[in-house]
């Protein structure tokens, strides 16, 4: 079954980001808001903590129907059941995520420039996430901040392919539409759109996600 990229929601662990509050309850906050794919995304807490959360945030993502996929680390995601991981260019390789993972998981993979989306296409991704869209306190390090153009350039590449696109990076309410409708003058435009402060940072996560929601589905004003 294709998965529903619409409204990926990729976790924060850091304190700062979290307010104090506990990222299984801001989760299922923003799942009941209508978040459609959970990245469970945590640079924080160590191995055997991140598969005590994984653990837990996968008890949700099942009530809502909604797969959980975990960031970097395929043994977290082998240890839980996870519904597959997604994997950056300096995480584990395509080819090995593959073989150490059941059939059906789902890898996603992150792709900044036209041969690394091509590359992934060629592997067999299951989808791209394609950033950095805008620059972005949530990740500093990022290679690349490519744009609306940066991704076009991208989608295009890989039109024939058929496989998901999400945009990444500096995502929120002010600027969804435009990275949706921009993307639409693509060749192949783009699946959804993965956030993570404007959902996890939200006061109401759950009132965020709707707006999300809403927005995505309502065409631009400005078209
Ligand atoms: N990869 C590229 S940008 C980014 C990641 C994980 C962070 C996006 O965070 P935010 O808060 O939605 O800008
Ligand atoms: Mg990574």
């Amino acid at each position: 079954m294709p998965v529903d990229l619409s409204l990926y929601l990729v976790t924060d662990a850091t304190p700062a980001i979290l307010k104090g509050r506990d990222l299984c309850e801001v989760v299922e906050s923003a799942l009941e808001g209508g978040v459609t794919v959970v990245q469970y995304r945590d640079k924080f807490n160590d191995t055997g903590v991140q598969i005590e959360i994984a653990r837990k945030l996968h008890q949700i993502t099942k009530k809502f129907n909604v797969p959980l996929l975990i960031n970097d680390r395929v043994d977290v995601a082998l240890a839980i059941g996870a519904e597959g991981v997604h994997l950056g260019q300096d995480d584990m390789l395509f080819e090995q995520a593959k073989r150490l993972l059941p059939k059906d998981a789902i890898i996603g993979i992150s792709a900044s420039t036209i041969e690394e989306a091509q590359k992934a296409v060629a592997d067999g991704a299951d989808y791209l996430g394609i950033g950095t869209m805008f620059a972005t306190a949530t990740k500093t390090n990022t290679k690349n901040v490519i744009g609306t153009a940066g991704t076009q350039a991208i989608l295009d590449a890989i039109k024939d392919s058929g496989v998901g696109t999400v945009s990444i990076g500096g995502i929120n309410h002010s600027n969804v539409q435009r990275v949706i409708y921009q993307s639409q003058s693509a060749k192949k435009g783009l699946d959804g759109v993965a956030i993570v402060s404007a959902i996890i940072a939200a006061d109401d996560p759950k009132a965020s996600a709707e707006k999300f929601v809403e927005l995505i589905k309502n065409p631009p004003r400005f078209a």
